[in-house]
C-alpha cells in the first residue's frame, strides 16, 4: 500500500477557500467596465485547452470577440472543411482535427510585445502554429518530431529567434522503438526543439534539438537582458518513473531547471556540430495570396548531444516537481514554482554564471552538470502558500504566484523574498496573465486568474458548467477583484497586450487583384461551370445579393462537385456564407477578396438548393441558388447561368 503525504493528496483535490462569496468593494466593478461603443484596452489572447482553439477577449471588460481554429476544425469558418484550409491539419499520423492547445507566446522585438503573431503548442500530436495578427488566422503548423506530449511550448526569445518545444513525456528515440515500457531508463529520451522564426515572413524551421535525460519537461521561459542567449525548463520526474507517477515520480525532494544556453548551441550548429537525423514530420503553411494551404513532409531534423560539449546544459536542483518557470524582468530572477512544495525558490543568473565557471557542481545527472543548489540560489520565498504553478511580473519589482492548492494569487517583492499581498480566486487557479507579464516591460493594470474549478460562480448548465476567468486591479498596492467572466473550454495560458499594437495592422479586407487561388473566379464574367471527368468545378462569385451561377444542371450522380465560390466584395465586414442541402461538411464562410471551395459529393437525384449564410444585406434571403442532380448516365448536359436562362434550353430535355 503506497502511502501519500497530505500535501500531495490535497494537491491532487485543490481546496476551496474560506468564505467562497466574492470580496467585490466599493466601485471596483466600475474599473471593468467598457461602454457601449468604446474599445477595451487590451486585447487576451487565452488558450482554449482541450478544445485545441484559441479565444480572444477584450480587458478590462472580459467580452469575447472571436474563436480561432487553431488545431481545431471549425463549422462557423469551415476551417478543416474547405478543400483550402484541410491540409492545414495534416500531420505525420494523417489528418489530425483536434488537440489541447495551452501555451501562447506573442512575438516580441528586445522583449517588448510587438504585436505580429502568436504562438500556440499541441501537446498530443505534438505541433507549434503561429496565428497571424493581422488576420487573426492560423497562417503555419509545424509538427515536432522525437516528441510526446509538447507542453513545454512554446515559448520564445527575446528577438523572437525561436520558440522552444520541450516534450513533457520521454519516450524511445531513434530507430529502436519497439521497446519493453520498463526498459524506460536506458531507452527513454527527452528532447528540447529551438524553431527558428524568420524576422519578415514569421516562417518556422526547426533550427536545431537537444537530445537529454528521459525527464518531464513541464514549461520553460527564455532569459532576458544579460539572461537574453538562455532558456530555463522546468522537469520533473528526474525519478525516471514509467508507471503510477502520482507517486513515484513525487519521491525526491528536488527534480530540476535546466538552464540551457542556446546562444552556445547556435555556435556549435553554425560550426556543422551535431547530427541530422532522419524523422518524418509534416510542415503546413496557409497563404493569403492563394487563400490556401500548402503540406510538406520534412526528413531531417539536426540533433546536438550537449554531453558531447559540456557547455550548453546544466541542471539546477529545485523543489519539488517544479511546474511554472518564470523569468522577472530584468532576466536576473528565475522563479521556479514546485507544485508539491512549500517555498518559491528563485535563482539568480548571475550566481549561476559565477557557479558554472566555479564548476561547483553536485555531481551530474546523465552527464550533464548539476549546479549546486545554495550556489545557484538568490532565495526561498518562506511560506508563500500551498501549490505554486505559475508566476507574472508587474515591472515593479513584484511576482504574482498563482496557488492551485490554497487557491490564491499571492504578490511577493522579487528581491526581498517577502509576501506583501494575497487574494483568494474561485478555485483553483491554474495560470494567471498580467498584460506584457511574461516580457521585459510588463503593461501591469491587471492580473487575470483562469481557474480550473468553477463550481457555483456561475449559473448550472448540466454536468459541465463554463470555465472561471477573474480579473484583479493591480494599479494599487492591494490586489482588487473587479469582474468574473466565463471563457471557453479550457483557458491554460493566456497573454494580453495593449489594442493599439494589433489595431493597427489588422486587415480589413484581401484585395480580389492580388488573389492567386487557381480556381478563383475574380469577376461575374468568369463564372462557369466545368466538368473532368467525374469532377464539376463550379467557378462561382457572390456579391451582395446574389451568386453567380444560381442555377446548374448537367451533375450527375457518382459526380464529385467542387464549389469554388470568389468573393467579389471589397468593403470590411461583407462576408458571404455558402452552404447545399445534405453536404456532409460544413458551410464556407468566404471573407472580401477571397476564394474557397467547399466538397460536394451527391448521394440524391433531385433538386437542391443551396444559399449564403451570412446575414450580408436586405436581400440576404434572396441569396440562394438551385443545382439540379440527375441519374448516373443521364443525358443532361452541363449548363449554369444566373438572371435570364441560356438562350436555348435543350429541346430532348423540356419534353422529359
Ligand atoms: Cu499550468 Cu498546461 Cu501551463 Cu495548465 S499548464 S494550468
Ligand atoms: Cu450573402 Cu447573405
Amino acid at each position: 500500500m503506497v502511502l501519500m503525504s497530505p500535501l500531495l493528496f490535497m494537491a491532487m483535490q485543490g481546496c476551496k477557500p474560506k468564505g467562497t462569496q466574492s470580496a467585490i468593494s466599493g466601485d471596483a466593478a466600475s474599473k471593468a467596465y467598457v461602454a457601449p461603443g468604446k474599445y477595451d484596452e487590451f486585447y487576451s489572447f487565452v488558450s482554449g485547452g482541450f478544445s485545441g482553439q484559441m479565444s480572444v477577449y477584450g480587458l478590462p471588460s472580459g467580452r469575447l470577440f472571436r474563436v480561432i481554429p487553431v488545431f481545431s476544425v471549425d463549422p462557423e469558418k469551415s476551417w478543416g472543411y474547405s478543400e483550402e484550409t484541410k491540409p492545414m491539419l495534416n500531420t505525420s499520423n494523417g489528418f489530425v482535427p483536434w488537440d489541447d492547445l495551452h501555451h501562447i507566446a506573442l512575438s516580441v522585438t528586445d522583449g517588448i510585445h510587438d504585436g505580429r503573431w502568436v504562438f500556440a503548442n499541441a501537446n498530443n500530436t505534438p505541433r507549434i502554429a503561429r496565428i497571424d495578427l493581422k488576420t487573426f488566422r492560423t497562417a503555419e503548423i509545424i509538427e515536432i518530431p522525437n516528441s510526446a506530449g509538447n507542453h513545454s511550448s512554446p515559448f520564445i526569445t527575446e528577438n523572437s529567434e525561436y520558440v522552444v518545444a520541450g516534450t513533457r513525456f520521454s519516450v524511445p528515440i531513434g530507430d529502436k522503438q519497439d521497446v519493453p515500457i520498463n526498459t524506460y531508463k536506458e531507452n527513454f529520451k527527452g528532447t528540447v526543439s529551438f524553431i527558428g522564426i524568420d524576422k519578415t515572413s514569421g516562417h518556422m524551421n526547426i533550427a536545431f534539438q537537444l537530445l537529454l535525460p528521459g525527464v518531464n519537461f513541464d514549461l520553460a521561459r527564455a532569459g532576458k537582458g544579460r539572461s537574453a542567449g538562455w532558456f530555463f525548463f522546468s522537469c520533473y520526474n528526474s525519478e525516471k518513473a514509467n508507471t503510477l507517477l502520482e507517486v513515484n515520480a513525487s519521491q525526491k525532494d528536488k527534480d530540476f531547471i535546466m538552464a540551457v544556453n542556446w546562444k552556445k548551441a547556435e555556435e556549435y550548429v553554425k560550426a556543422g556540430k551535431g547530427q541530422k537525423k532522419v524523422v518524418k514530420y509534416v510542415h503546413n503553411t496557409y497563404s493569403d495570396k492563394t487563400h490556401s494551404a500548402t503540406s510538406t513532409v520534412e526528413t531531417e531534423v539536426l540533433v546536438l548531444d550537449p554531453t558531447e560539449f559540456g557547455d550548453i546544459v546544466y541542471f539546477m536542483p529545485c523543489p519539488k516537481s517544479p511546474h511554472g518557470c518564470d523569468t522577472d524582468p530584468t532576466g536576473e530572477y528565475i522563479v521556479g514554482s514546485g507544485k508539491l512544495a512549500a517555498t518559491i525558490p528563485v535563482f539568480s543568473f548571475e550566481k549561476i554564471l559565477k557557479a558554472i565557471a566555479d564548476k561547483n557542481y553536485d555531481g551530474n545527472y546523465d552527464g550533464i552538470p548539476v549546479l549546486k543548489y545554495e550556489a545557484v540560489l538568490h532565495g526561498e520565498v518562506p511560506k508563500p502558500g500551498l501549490g505554486p504553478l505559475h508566476t507574472e511580473f508587474d515591472g515593479k519589482g513584484f511576482a504574482y504566484t498563482s496557488f492551485f492548492v490554497s487557491s490564491e494569487i499571492v504578490k511577493w517583492n522579487i528581491k526581498e523574498l517577502k509576501v506583501v499581498d494575497r487574494v483568494p480566486t474561485y478555485y483553483s487557479i491554474g495560470h494567471l496573465s498580467i498584460p506584457g507579464g511574461p516580457t521585459k516591460k510588463p503593461w501591469g493594470k491587471y492580473v487575470v486568474a483562469y481557474n480550473k474549478i468553477t463550481k457555483d460562480r456561475y449559473l448550472p448548465t448540466g454536468p459541465e458548467l463554463t470555465q472561471s476567468a477573474q480579473i484583479y486591479d493591480i494599479s494599487g498596492e492591494k490586489m482588487k477583484l473587479i469582474l468574473d467572466f466565463p471563457t471557453i473550454g479550457e483557458p491554460h495560458y493566456a497573454e494580453a497586450i495593449p489594442a493599439e499594437l494589433i489595431m493597427k495592422n489588422s486587415q480589413k479586407i484581401f484585395k480580389i487583384e492580388e488573389n492567386e487561388n487557381p480556381y478563383a473566379a475574380k469577376g461575374d464574367k468568369f463564372a462557369r461551370v466545368e466538368r473532368k471527368g467525374n469532377e464539376i468545378h463550379v467557378y462561382a462569385t457572390s456579391i451582395r445579393s446574389h451568386f453567380t451561377p444560381d442555377n446548374i444542371e448537367g451533375v450527375k450522380l457518382g459526380d464529385v462537385v467542387y464549389f469554388h465560390i470568389t468573393n467579389l466584395e471589397q468593403d470590411w465586414d461583407v462576408p458571404h456564407g455558402f452552404a447545399i442541402k445534405g453536404a456532409n461538411n460544413a458551410e464556407l464562410l468566404i471573407m472580401p477578396g477571397e476564394t474557397q471551395t467547399l466538397k460536394w459529393i451527391p448521394e440524391k437525384v433531385g433538386v437542391f438548393p443551396m444559399y449564403c449564410t451570412d446575414f450580408c444585406s436586405a436581400l440576404h434571403q434572396e441569396m440562394s441558388g438551385y443545382i439540379r442532380v440527375s441519374p448516373a448516365g443521364s443525358n443532361v448536359p452541363i449548363s449554369f447561368h444566373t438572371g435570364n436562362p441560356p438562350a436555348a434550353a435543350p429541346a430532348a430535355e423540356k419534353s422529359k
